[in-house]
């Protein structure tokens, strides 16, 4: 590779793609999270906003980055060709070839172009949208990556958690618990001392893909970017945190959480979540770092991430669907054929797997895996299990398997208590608790009986080959 690999040379390569389109002069205040509803809803280009209301020109935000498959495999790696199931595949099966490729440390990179030192710092001073009506605040994280060090191990971890701006120089970083970055921030206070933090608002696709993947706690998602960009990321040591600073990275915090009470924290939220909510406000519960020190290269480029309303989202495919394939064969169900979600924040809202059947209880053994399992467990609710005669993919066919190979008193069960996120919108707000919630599940075996496979009435419909033919033949 000859050419940097950071976020602008991915602007060009959308550019050359077809894949990209400018819009000046919108206003960060609802307009940009607008035009990126709208153009997630129609499946359109990736968008680059300049000239922003009461912005100097040059001050860009990028959105949509991966809404088409063809963008989201070309970012993959991936034959731009593949579709729905088969890209999901394709992506699983690269996973499983995952050599970490460790960072190379420079002196220096285009990310230190211009800084704000303490006194001058202004996060204002960046185009962060009002993504969605009801927002609480300007979210200038969104396509961010936050860099923390076990303090135990040393280990790096980089993790997507959204910013609120509460001030020129301090953010809300929601870090949710349980989270990689939110379990080392709790060892420094655990020790009486503030946690480092760096975070960057702005960078090459892979960091933030690997950011804001589910990778287990021991891969360092630096490690994951570089082998996914096929060469190793290059970090800066940040000058006071000493935490590695993407060196090609648009724009960069470098602060500190300090230890807190409840009461020295403020309001965060609401936000427009991924399951289509504003669900998760609090008061006193989420963490605030203090911005030291901030850089960022000459006419910088925010990534604009946003989660919206479902269908939409940032990828046009459950790529976590992919990790939760992978944990049901780990624990032993043979001949998974397909996992999709349908409200793809996270695979669990409505998970759909396609199994073919192999002995009596091989659908429900599926399904009691999947509730449980970490990849279909946040905002997990619904599991259906069907034949893999079924295009999982299509909700109409899903459906369809649903009403008609289901027999209901068999086929459904409720398991109660089951691990969930803060941003479920069925808890009622008064139950929420600090120590967080659980939610129930809906297990559907949407199979053919397997004791009676053989009595099962045939499905009335053409086999696709012979319809090919047809068309063909026909010339239609
Ligand atoms: C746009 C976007 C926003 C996200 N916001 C949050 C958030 O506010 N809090 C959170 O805990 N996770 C959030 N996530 C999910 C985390 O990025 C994801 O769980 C990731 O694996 C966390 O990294 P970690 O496993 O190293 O903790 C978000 C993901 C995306 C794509
Ligand atoms: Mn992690």
């Amino acid at each position: 590779m000859n050419e940097t690999q950071d976020l602008r040379s991915f602007i060009r390569l959308l550019e050359s793609m077809g894949e990209i389109k400018k819009i000046e002069a919108a206003d960060w205040n609802l307009e940009i999270g607008g035009l990126t509803e709208l153009l997630s809803e129609k499946r359109g280009p990736a968008l680059l906003f300049d000239r922003i209301k009461d912005y100097p020109p040059g001050f860009r935000v990028l959105t949509n980055p991966f809404r088409t498959q063809t963008r989201l495999a070309s970012a993959l790696g991936l034959d731009t060709n593949l579709r729905g199931l088969e890209l999901l595949n394709a992506w699983r099966i690269k996973l499983r070839g995952f050599e970490p490729v460790p960072v190379t440390i420079s002196e220096g990179g285009p990310v230190f172009e211009n800084t704000m030192a303490e006194g001058e710092i202004d996060l204002y001073r960046f185009p962060a949208p009002i993504w969605h009506e009801l927002d609480g605040g300007r979210y200038i994280g969104t396509g961010c990556c936050v860099v923390t060090k076990d303090p135990e191990s040393g280990h790096i971890n980089v993790g997507t958690y959204r910013c609120m701006i509460q001030g020129k120089n301090r953010i809300t970083v929601k870090m949710d618990k349980g989270k990689h970055g939110r379990m080392a921030q709790e060892k420094y206070h655990q020790a009486g001392r503030s946690c480092p933090v760096v975070i960057s608002m702005g960078q090459d696709p892979w960091l933030f893909l690997a950011s804001a993947s589910p990778l287990s706690m021991d891969t360092c998602e630096y490690e994951f970017a570089g082998w996914l960009r096929g060469e190793p990321v290059q970090v800066v040591p940040g000058p006071i945190t000493g935490l590695p600073i993407p060196a090609t990275a648009e724009i960069v915090l470098e602060g500190e959480i300090p230890p807190y009470e409840a009461e020295d924290l403020p309001k965060e939220g609401p936000f427009g979540e991924w399951p289509g909510y504003y669900t998760h406000t609090t008061v006193g519960e989420v963490p605030i770092m203090e911005v030291e020190r901030v850089y960022y290269r000459t006419d910088p480029i925010l990534l604009g991430v946003p989660t919206l309303k479902p269908p939409n989202q940032y990828l046009p495919v459950p790529l976590s669907a992919a990790s939760l394939w992978d944990q049901l064969e780990k624990a032993g169900i043979p001949d998974v054929k397909g996992v999709w979600g349908f409200v793809y924040g996270s695979t669990g809202p409505f998970t759909v797997i396609a199994i073919r059947q192999r002995y009596a209880g091989h659908a429900k053994q599926t399904a009691l895996v999947a509730c449980g399992a970490k990849a279909g467990v946040v905002g997990g609710k619904f599991v259906v299990v069907v034949d893999d005669d079924v295009d999982i993919t299509d909700l109409q066919d899903v459906i369809w398997a649903m009403a008609t190979r289901c027999n209901v008193r068999e086929g459904v069960d409720l398991v109660k208590g089951v691990w969930t996120t803060p941003v479920e919108p069925a808890v009622r707000p008064a139950s929420r608790s600090l120590r967080g919630n659980t939610m129930d599940r809906v297990l559907i075996d949407a199979c053919r009986p397997y004791q009676w496979l053989d009595e099962f009435p045939p499905v009335n419909a053409f086999p696709r080959e012979y319809k090919q033919r047809l068309e063909r033949k026909w010339n239609l």
